[in-house]
Protein backbone atom coordinates (compact mmCIF):
# COMPACT_ATOMS: atom_id res chain seq x y z
CA UNK A 1 0.00 0.00 0.00
CA UNK A 2 1.10 3.22 -0.71
CA UNK A 3 1.99 5.92 2.05
CA UNK A 4 -0.51 8.38 0.60
CA UNK A 5 -3.59 6.13 0.56
CA UNK A 6 -2.06 4.77 4.33
CA UNK A 7 -2.03 8.09 5.54
CA UNK A 8 -5.72 8.65 4.13
CA UNK A 9 -7.36 5.74 5.72
CA UNK A 10 -5.43 6.57 9.05
CA UNK A 11 -6.87 10.07 8.72
CA UNK A 12 -10.64 8.56 7.77
CA UNK A 13 -10.29 6.38 11.38
CA UNK A 14 -9.16 9.88 13.35
CA UNK A 15 -12.15 11.24 11.81
CA UNK A 16 -14.16 8.44 12.79
CA UNK A 17 -12.88 8.17 16.27
CA UNK A 18 -13.74 11.91 16.48
CA UNK A 19 -17.19 12.02 15.03
CA UNK A 20 -17.72 8.65 17.36
CA UNK A 21 -16.43 10.64 20.51
CA UNK A 22 -18.49 13.72 19.58
CA UNK A 23 -21.78 11.60 19.74
CA UNK A 24 -21.30 10.69 23.42
CA UNK A 25 -19.90 14.72 23.94
CA UNK A 26 -22.92 15.47 25.93
CA UNK A 27 -23.72 12.48 28.04
CA UNK A 28 -23.48 13.04 32.17
CA UNK A 29 -22.18 10.96 34.43
CA UNK A 30 -24.28 8.37 36.00
CA UNK A 31 -22.21 6.27 38.42
CA UNK A 32 -20.63 7.94 42.05
CA UNK A 33 -19.72 10.27 42.13
CA UNK A 34 -22.30 11.73 40.58
CA UNK A 35 -20.79 15.26 39.41
CA UNK A 36 -17.13 14.40 37.83
CA UNK A 37 -16.99 17.99 36.47
CA UNK A 38 -15.89 19.75 39.89
CA UNK A 39 -16.34 19.08 43.27
CA UNK A 40 -18.97 18.76 45.33
CA UNK A 41 -19.73 17.96 48.94
CA UNK A 42 -22.10 17.87 51.70
CA UNK A 43 -25.07 16.75 49.24
CA UNK A 44 -28.53 18.02 50.06
CA UNK A 45 -31.32 16.00 47.56
CA UNK A 46 -34.75 16.69 47.14
CA UNK A 47 -37.97 15.99 45.00
CA UNK A 48 -39.58 19.13 43.38
CA UNK A 49 -41.77 18.48 40.51
CA UNK A 50 -40.88 15.01 39.68
CA UNK A 51 -37.29 15.60 39.10
CA UNK A 52 -34.52 15.10 41.80
CA UNK A 53 -32.58 18.38 43.09
CA UNK A 54 -29.01 18.26 44.31
CA UNK A 55 -27.72 21.36 46.68
CA UNK A 56 -24.18 20.35 47.96
CA UNK A 57 -21.32 22.58 48.77
CA UNK A 58 -18.36 23.07 46.05
CA UNK A 59 -14.85 22.69 46.93
CA UNK A 60 -12.53 24.23 45.18
CA UNK A 61 -8.60 24.00 45.64
CA UNK A 62 -7.08 27.27 48.07
CA UNK A 63 -4.78 29.00 45.84
CA UNK A 64 -2.95 32.23 46.89
CA UNK A 65 -5.36 34.72 48.34
CA UNK A 66 -8.14 32.92 48.03
CA UNK A 67 -8.87 30.74 50.57
CA UNK A 68 -6.78 28.82 53.19
CA UNK A 69 -4.49 25.69 52.21
CA UNK A 70 -5.29 22.85 53.71
CA UNK A 71 -8.80 23.50 54.46
CA UNK A 72 -11.66 23.99 52.95
CA UNK A 73 -12.34 26.28 50.52
CA UNK A 74 -15.63 26.89 48.56
CA UNK A 75 -16.96 30.35 47.17
CA UNK A 76 -19.89 29.79 45.77
CA UNK A 77 -23.16 26.93 45.04
CA UNK A 78 -24.17 25.08 42.47
CA UNK A 79 -27.56 23.42 41.62
CA UNK A 80 -28.06 20.42 39.75
CA UNK A 81 -31.06 18.48 38.88
CA UNK A 82 -32.31 15.15 36.97
CA UNK A 83 -35.09 13.28 35.89
CA UNK A 84 -33.96 10.05 36.23
CA UNK A 85 -30.51 9.65 38.62
CA UNK A 86 -29.03 8.89 35.68
CA UNK A 87 -28.26 12.63 33.78
CA UNK A 88 -27.76 15.84 35.65
CA UNK A 89 -27.75 18.71 34.75
CA UNK A 90 -25.73 21.66 36.20
CA UNK A 91 -27.63 24.97 36.62
CA UNK A 92 -24.72 26.73 37.55
CA UNK A 93 -23.94 29.06 40.39
CA UNK A 94 -26.99 30.21 42.52
CA UNK A 95 -25.58 32.08 45.65
CA UNK A 96 -21.74 33.30 46.02
CA UNK A 97 -20.11 34.74 48.54
CA UNK A 98 -19.60 38.00 46.81
CA UNK A 99 -23.32 38.31 46.15
CA UNK A 100 -24.55 38.10 50.07
CA UNK A 101 -24.45 41.36 51.34
CA UNK A 102 -23.98 40.11 55.23
CA UNK A 103 -21.26 37.15 53.83
CA UNK A 104 -17.33 37.99 54.24
CA UNK A 105 -16.36 37.35 50.66
CA UNK A 106 -12.99 36.81 51.54
CA UNK A 107 -13.73 33.32 54.36
CA UNK A 108 -14.45 30.99 51.33
CA UNK A 109 -16.73 29.45 53.79
CA UNK A 110 -19.95 28.59 51.86
CA UNK A 111 -20.46 25.28 53.87
CA UNK A 112 -23.29 22.50 53.43
CA UNK A 113 -26.55 24.09 52.41
CA UNK A 114 -30.30 22.76 52.09
CA UNK A 115 -33.22 24.01 50.38
CA UNK A 116 -36.70 23.52 50.40
CA UNK A 117 -40.10 24.19 48.91
CA UNK A 118 -43.42 26.23 50.64
CA UNK A 119 -45.73 28.08 48.65
CA UNK A 120 -44.35 27.88 45.01
CA UNK A 121 -40.98 29.99 46.16
CA UNK A 122 -37.67 27.85 47.18
CA UNK A 123 -35.50 28.76 50.20
CA UNK A 124 -32.31 27.87 50.03
CA UNK A 125 -30.41 28.00 53.64
CA UNK A 126 -26.86 28.02 53.77
CA UNK A 127 -23.80 28.82 56.59
CA UNK A 128 -20.81 31.15 55.68
CA UNK A 129 -19.17 33.48 57.98
CA UNK A 130 -20.35 36.72 59.03
CA UNK A 131 -18.60 39.92 57.43
CA UNK A 132 -18.74 42.07 60.52
CA UNK A 133 -20.86 42.70 63.58
CA UNK A 134 -20.60 39.93 67.32
CA UNK A 135 -20.99 36.96 67.58
CA UNK A 136 -18.14 36.33 64.54
CA UNK A 137 -18.04 32.95 62.76
CA UNK A 138 -20.87 31.08 61.52
CA UNK A 139 -24.55 32.17 60.86
CA UNK A 140 -27.33 31.00 58.54
CA UNK A 141 -28.53 32.90 55.54
CA UNK A 142 -31.28 32.23 53.47
CA UNK A 143 -32.06 32.85 49.79
CA UNK A 144 -35.74 33.16 47.68
CA UNK A 145 -36.03 31.69 44.21
CA UNK A 146 -39.58 31.02 42.37
CA UNK A 147 -37.92 27.93 40.65
CA UNK A 148 -35.46 25.65 42.08
CA UNK A 149 -32.47 26.62 40.12
CA UNK A 150 -33.09 30.09 40.42
CA UNK A 151 -32.42 32.68 40.54
CA UNK A 152 -32.12 33.19 44.33
CA UNK A 153 -32.44 36.52 45.70
CA UNK A 154 -30.17 36.41 49.07
CA UNK A 155 -31.56 38.13 52.42
CA UNK A 156 -29.65 41.15 53.14
CA UNK A 157 -29.00 39.72 57.17
CA UNK A 158 -28.81 35.97 57.94
CA UNK A 159 -31.22 34.44 60.41
CA UNK A 160 -31.45 36.30 64.02
CA UNK A 161 -30.59 33.78 66.70
CA UNK A 162 -28.61 30.89 64.40
CA UNK A 163 -25.07 30.94 65.33
CA UNK A 164 -23.36 27.47 63.53
CA UNK A 165 -23.29 25.69 60.42
CA UNK A 166 -24.89 23.11 57.99
CA UNK A 167 -28.81 24.16 57.98
CA UNK A 168 -31.76 21.58 57.26
CA UNK A 169 -35.07 22.26 57.41
CA UNK A 170 -38.22 20.52 57.00
CA UNK A 171 -41.96 21.06 56.93
CA UNK A 172 -44.11 18.95 59.26
CA UNK A 173 -47.61 17.63 57.92
CA UNK A 174 -49.15 20.18 59.61
CA UNK A 175 -47.28 22.98 57.75
CA UNK A 176 -45.15 23.86 60.77
CA UNK A 177 -41.54 24.43 59.69
CA UNK A 178 -38.21 23.71 61.60
CA UNK A 179 -34.39 24.31 61.18
CA UNK A 180 -32.01 22.11 62.48
CA UNK A 181 -27.91 23.46 62.67
CA UNK A 182 -24.62 22.23 64.23
CA UNK A 183 -22.34 23.50 66.59
CA UNK A 184 -20.41 20.44 67.37
CA UNK A 185 -24.23 19.42 68.86
CA UNK A 186 -27.30 19.15 66.79
CA UNK A 187 -29.77 21.92 67.35
CA UNK A 188 -33.19 22.87 66.13
CA UNK A 189 -36.36 25.30 66.34
CA UNK A 190 -39.40 26.04 64.84
CA UNK A 191 -39.41 28.26 61.51
CA UNK A 192 -41.83 31.29 60.85
CA UNK A 193 -43.95 30.39 57.90
CA UNK A 194 -41.98 33.64 56.03
CA UNK A 195 -39.42 31.37 56.40
CA UNK A 196 -36.64 33.33 57.57
CA UNK A 197 -37.52 33.75 61.21
CA UNK A 198 -37.13 31.79 64.08
CA UNK A 199 -40.71 30.92 66.21
CA UNK A 200 -39.01 29.36 68.75
CA UNK A 201 -35.69 29.47 70.64
CA UNK A 202 -33.11 27.31 69.61
CA UNK A 203 -32.92 23.93 71.83
CA UNK A 204 -30.23 21.18 71.86
CA UNK A 205 -31.88 18.63 70.41
CA UNK A 206 -31.25 15.17 73.37
CA UNK A 207 -30.95 11.41 72.45
CA UNK A 208 -27.59 11.47 70.62
CA UNK A 209 -24.29 10.10 71.95
CA UNK A 210 -22.74 12.80 74.35
CA UNK A 211 -19.05 12.31 72.81
CA UNK A 212 -17.45 12.71 69.83
CA UNK A 213 -18.32 16.19 67.00
CA UNK A 214 -21.53 15.48 65.50
CA UNK A 215 -22.96 17.95 62.53
CA UNK A 216 -24.76 18.09 59.38
CA UNK A 217 -28.54 17.29 60.63
CA UNK A 218 -30.81 16.12 58.27
CA UNK A 219 -34.38 15.27 59.05
CA UNK A 220 -36.76 13.22 57.15
CA UNK A 221 -40.57 11.47 57.84
CA UNK A 222 -41.68 7.96 57.55
CA UNK A 223 -44.70 6.73 58.63
CA UNK A 224 -44.94 8.77 61.58
CA UNK A 225 -41.37 8.16 62.45
CA UNK A 226 -38.71 11.54 62.48
CA UNK A 227 -35.10 10.39 61.66
CA UNK A 228 -32.91 12.68 62.75
CA UNK A 229 -29.48 11.58 60.55
CA UNK A 230 -25.95 13.21 61.33
CA UNK A 231 -22.51 12.79 60.70
CA UNK A 232 -20.80 11.62 64.16
CA UNK A 233 -16.99 10.96 64.47
CA UNK A 234 -17.31 8.11 67.29
CA UNK A 235 -13.40 7.16 66.63
CA UNK A 236 -11.43 8.94 64.40
CA UNK A 237 -13.18 10.11 61.69
CA UNK A 238 -17.09 10.59 60.85
CA UNK A 239 -19.97 7.73 60.00
CA UNK A 240 -23.48 8.44 59.02
CA UNK A 241 -25.56 7.86 62.28
CA UNK A 242 -29.23 8.64 63.28
CA UNK A 243 -31.31 8.89 65.71
CA UNK A 244 -35.51 8.45 66.09
CA UNK A 245 -38.45 10.22 67.91
CA UNK A 246 -41.96 10.23 67.35
CA UNK A 247 -42.03 14.20 67.03
CA UNK A 248 -39.41 16.91 64.92
CA UNK A 249 -37.49 18.14 68.27
CA UNK A 250 -37.36 15.00 69.75
CA UNK A 251 -36.72 13.64 72.05
CA UNK A 252 -34.31 11.41 69.75
CA UNK A 253 -32.84 7.66 70.58
CA UNK A 254 -29.82 6.74 69.18
CA UNK A 255 -30.73 4.45 66.79
CA UNK A 256 -27.70 3.17 64.97
CA UNK A 257 -25.25 3.59 61.68
CA UNK A 258 -26.24 4.52 58.49
CA UNK A 259 -23.11 4.49 57.08
CA UNK A 260 -19.65 3.16 58.17
CA UNK A 261 -16.43 5.60 58.16
CA UNK A 262 -14.91 5.96 54.57
CA UNK A 263 -12.62 3.14 53.73
CA UNK A 264 -10.19 5.82 51.87
CA UNK A 265 -10.22 7.71 54.73
CA UNK A 266 -12.08 10.91 53.83
CA UNK A 267 -12.42 12.57 57.54
CA UNK A 268 -16.11 14.11 56.70
CA UNK A 269 -19.22 12.49 55.19
CA UNK A 270 -22.84 14.59 55.00
CA UNK A 271 -26.22 13.22 53.98
CA UNK A 272 -29.38 13.81 52.88
CA UNK A 273 -32.16 10.91 52.47
CA UNK A 274 -35.00 11.32 49.52
CA UNK A 275 -37.94 8.99 48.18
CA UNK A 276 -37.88 9.24 44.58
CA UNK A 277 -40.28 6.73 42.51
CA UNK A 278 -41.18 4.51 45.63
CA UNK A 279 -37.44 4.04 46.53
CA UNK A 280 -35.04 5.56 49.42
CA UNK A 281 -31.92 7.13 48.29
CA UNK A 282 -28.88 7.89 50.75
CA UNK A 283 -26.95 10.91 49.28
CA UNK A 284 -23.05 10.89 50.81
CA UNK A 285 -19.79 12.09 50.17
CA UNK A 286 -16.42 10.96 49.75
CA UNK A 287 -12.89 11.95 48.50
CA UNK A 288 -13.15 9.88 44.80
CA UNK A 289 -11.68 13.04 43.08
CA UNK A 290 -9.09 13.54 45.61
CA UNK A 291 -7.97 10.59 47.26
CA UNK A 292 -4.83 12.34 48.46
CA UNK A 293 -6.65 16.00 49.95
CA UNK A 294 -9.95 14.62 51.43
CA UNK A 295 -11.20 18.53 51.36
CA UNK A 296 -11.92 18.49 47.66
CA UNK A 297 -14.82 15.61 48.12
CA UNK A 298 -17.88 14.43 45.56
CA UNK A 299 -20.93 13.44 46.06
CA UNK A 300 -22.15 10.26 45.57
CA UNK A 301 -26.34 7.92 45.81
CA UNK A 302 -26.92 4.48 46.97
CA UNK A 303 -30.19 2.70 48.13
CA UNK A 304 -30.83 2.87 51.08
CA UNK A 305 -33.71 0.37 52.83
CA UNK A 306 -35.65 -0.21 56.23
CA UNK A 307 -36.43 -3.12 57.69
CA UNK A 308 -40.09 -4.22 59.04
CA UNK A 309 -39.33 -2.15 62.31
CA UNK A 310 -39.03 1.08 60.56
CA UNK A 311 -35.09 0.49 61.55
CA UNK A 312 -32.67 1.84 58.91
CA UNK A 313 -30.42 -1.07 56.94
CA UNK A 314 -26.89 0.05 56.84
CA UNK A 315 -25.90 1.77 53.49
CA UNK A 316 -23.02 0.17 51.60
CA UNK A 317 -21.25 2.38 49.50
CA UNK A 318 -20.82 1.29 46.00
CA UNK A 319 -19.28 2.83 43.10
CA UNK A 320 -22.05 1.32 40.90
CA UNK A 321 -24.62 4.09 42.47
CA UNK A 322 -27.97 4.07 41.52
CA UNK A 323 -30.23 4.96 38.27
CA UNK A 324 -30.43 2.41 35.25
CA UNK A 325 -27.57 3.49 32.21
CA UNK A 326 -28.87 3.59 29.11
CA UNK A 327 -26.86 1.43 26.63
CA UNK A 328 -26.18 3.77 24.05
CA UNK A 329 -24.51 6.14 26.69
CA UNK A 330 -21.19 5.49 27.76
CA UNK A 331 -21.22 2.72 30.44
CA UNK A 332 -18.32 3.10 32.82
CA UNK A 333 -17.30 0.25 33.54
CA UNK A 334 -14.97 0.85 35.89
CA UNK A 335 -17.86 1.95 38.20
CA UNK A 336 -18.74 -1.60 39.04
CA UNK A 337 -21.42 -3.45 40.65
CA UNK A 338 -19.14 -6.33 41.28
CA UNK A 339 -15.47 -7.87 40.11
CA UNK A 340 -13.76 -11.31 39.91
CA UNK A 341 -11.38 -8.78 42.35
CA UNK A 342 -8.19 -11.27 41.30
CA UNK A 343 -7.21 -9.64 38.08
CA UNK A 344 -9.40 -6.53 38.31
CA UNK A 345 -8.07 -3.17 39.19
CA UNK A 346 -9.42 0.59 38.93
CA UNK A 347 -6.82 3.51 38.40
CA UNK A 348 -7.30 7.07 36.77
CA UNK A 349 -7.17 7.66 33.01
CA UNK A 350 -5.00 10.52 33.99
CA UNK A 351 -3.08 11.41 37.20
CA UNK A 352 -3.03 14.67 36.46
CA UNK A 353 -6.72 15.41 35.87
CA UNK A 354 -8.44 13.10 37.74
CA UNK A 355 -11.70 14.65 36.20
CA UNK A 356 -11.23 12.63 33.39
CA UNK A 357 -12.32 9.69 35.28
CA UNK A 358 -11.19 6.03 35.53
CA UNK A 359 -9.88 3.06 34.27
CA UNK A 360 -10.88 -0.70 34.35
CA UNK A 361 -7.95 -3.08 33.55
CA UNK A 362 -8.51 -7.04 33.76
CA UNK A 363 -5.03 -8.03 33.52
CA UNK A 364 -6.15 -11.76 34.09
CA UNK A 365 -7.81 -14.12 31.94
CA UNK A 366 -11.32 -14.95 33.16
CA UNK A 367 -11.21 -11.25 35.58
CA UNK A 368 -14.23 -9.79 34.80
CA UNK A 369 -16.38 -6.68 35.92
CA UNK A 370 -20.19 -6.41 36.20
CA UNK A 371 -22.46 -3.28 35.51
CA UNK A 372 -25.80 -3.68 36.70
CA UNK A 373 -29.10 -2.44 35.41
CA UNK A 374 -28.62 -1.26 31.66
CA UNK A 375 -31.56 -0.30 29.67
CA UNK A 376 -30.93 -2.05 26.10
CA UNK A 377 -34.16 -0.70 25.04
CA UNK A 378 -35.79 -2.71 22.15
CA UNK A 379 -33.65 -2.83 19.44
CA UNK A 380 -32.55 -6.58 18.47
CA UNK A 381 -29.28 -5.99 16.31
CA UNK A 382 -26.58 -3.38 17.30
CA UNK A 383 -23.15 -2.29 17.61
CA UNK A 384 -21.16 -1.90 20.24
CA UNK A 385 -17.69 0.34 20.99
CA UNK A 386 -15.10 -0.26 23.51
CA UNK A 387 -12.64 2.50 24.68
CA UNK A 388 -9.89 0.50 25.62
CA UNK A 389 -5.93 -0.07 24.99
CA UNK A 390 -3.99 -3.25 25.20
CA UNK A 391 -0.10 -3.08 24.90
CA UNK A 392 -0.27 -7.00 24.53
CA UNK A 393 -3.05 -7.49 22.93
CA UNK A 394 -6.45 -9.66 24.33
CA UNK A 395 -9.83 -10.54 23.92
CA UNK A 396 -12.61 -9.28 25.50
CA UNK A 397 -16.15 -11.36 25.90
CA UNK A 398 -19.24 -9.15 26.51
CA UNK A 399 -22.42 -10.77 27.94
CA UNK A 400 -25.35 -10.63 30.15
CA UNK A 401 -25.44 -12.64 33.34
CA UNK A 402 -29.33 -12.14 33.67
CA UNK A 403 -31.76 -14.61 32.83
CA UNK A 404 -32.09 -15.24 30.27
CA UNK A 405 -27.80 -14.78 30.05
CA UNK A 406 -26.85 -13.93 26.90
CA UNK A 407 -23.07 -13.41 25.19
CA UNK A 408 -23.16 -10.24 23.59
CA UNK A 409 -19.96 -10.64 21.57
CA UNK A 410 -16.39 -11.68 21.61
CA UNK A 411 -14.32 -8.65 20.69
CA UNK A 412 -10.39 -8.41 19.95
CA UNK A 413 -8.82 -5.58 21.26
CA UNK A 414 -5.73 -4.99 18.49
CA UNK A 415 -2.06 -4.87 20.41
CA UNK A 416 -1.10 -1.36 20.95
CA UNK A 417 0.09 1.53 23.09
CA UNK A 418 -2.53 4.08 21.94
CA UNK A 419 -6.44 4.36 23.19
CA UNK A 420 -9.06 3.45 20.26
CA UNK A 421 -12.84 2.26 19.98
CA UNK A 422 -12.61 -0.70 19.33
CA UNK A 423 -16.27 -1.55 16.87
CA UNK A 424 -17.93 -4.72 15.78
CA UNK A 425 -21.34 -4.60 14.20
CA UNK A 426 -24.53 -6.63 13.33
CA UNK A 427 -24.33 -7.94 16.79
CA UNK A 428 -27.77 -9.33 18.32
CA UNK A 429 -28.58 -7.23 21.49
CA UNK A 430 -30.40 -8.42 24.59
CA UNK A 431 -33.51 -6.14 25.58
CA UNK A 432 -34.53 -4.47 28.60
CA UNK A 433 -32.82 -3.93 31.90
CA UNK A 434 -29.65 -6.12 32.08
CA UNK A 435 -26.32 -6.65 33.85
CA UNK A 436 -23.65 -6.66 31.86
CA UNK A 437 -20.25 -8.17 32.23
CA UNK A 438 -17.28 -7.75 30.48
CA UNK A 439 -14.55 -10.97 31.17
CA UNK A 440 -10.76 -11.12 29.59
CA UNK A 441 -11.13 -14.35 27.75
CA UNK A 442 -7.61 -14.44 26.69
CA UNK A 443 -4.38 -12.55 25.45
CA UNK A 444 -2.82 -9.89 27.48
CA UNK A 445 -4.11 -7.09 30.11
CA UNK A 446 -6.87 -4.96 28.97
CA UNK A 447 -7.71 -1.05 29.87
CA UNK A 448 -11.02 -0.51 29.43
CA UNK A 449 -12.71 3.11 29.69
CA UNK A 450 -15.98 2.91 28.24
CA UNK A 451 -18.37 0.91 26.39
CA UNK A 452 -21.11 1.88 24.38
CA UNK A 453 -23.95 0.46 21.85
CA UNK A 454 -25.93 1.69 19.34
O1 LIG B 1 -18.19 21.08 53.94
C1 LIG B 1 -17.73 21.72 55.09
C2 LIG B 1 -18.17 20.96 56.29
O2 LIG B 1 -17.62 19.66 56.25
C3 LIG B 1 -19.65 20.72 56.38
O3 LIG B 1 -20.36 21.85 56.69
C4 LIG B 1 -19.66 19.61 57.34
O4 LIG B 1 -20.88 18.97 57.46
C5 LIG B 1 -18.56 18.74 56.78
O5 LIG B 1 -19.01 17.95 55.73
Amino acid sequence: MNSNKLKTIQDFKKCAALIVSMLWFNCLMAQNPLIQNQFTADPSARVFNGKVYLYPSHDIPATPGHGKAGWFCMQDYHVFSSPNLTDWTDHGVIVSQNTVPWADSTAYSMWAPDCIERAGKYYFYFPATVKSGSPKGFSVGVAIANKPYGPFVPQPLPIAGIHGIDPNVQIDKDGQAYIYWAQGNLYGAKLRANMLELASEPVKLEGFPDKGLKEGPYLFERNGIYYMTYPHVADKIERLEYAMATSPLGPFKYAGVVMDESASGCWTNHQSVIEFKNQWYLFYHNDDLSPDFDKNRAVRADSLFFNEDGTIRKVIPTLRGVGVTASSGKIQVDRFSATSTDGVAVTFLDTLNKFKGWKATLSKTNSWIKYNSVSFGKKTVGRVYVNACSATGGTLLISTDDEPGKIITKLIIPKGNEWHIVTKTGLSMPVGVRNLIVQSIGGGPVEVDWISFK
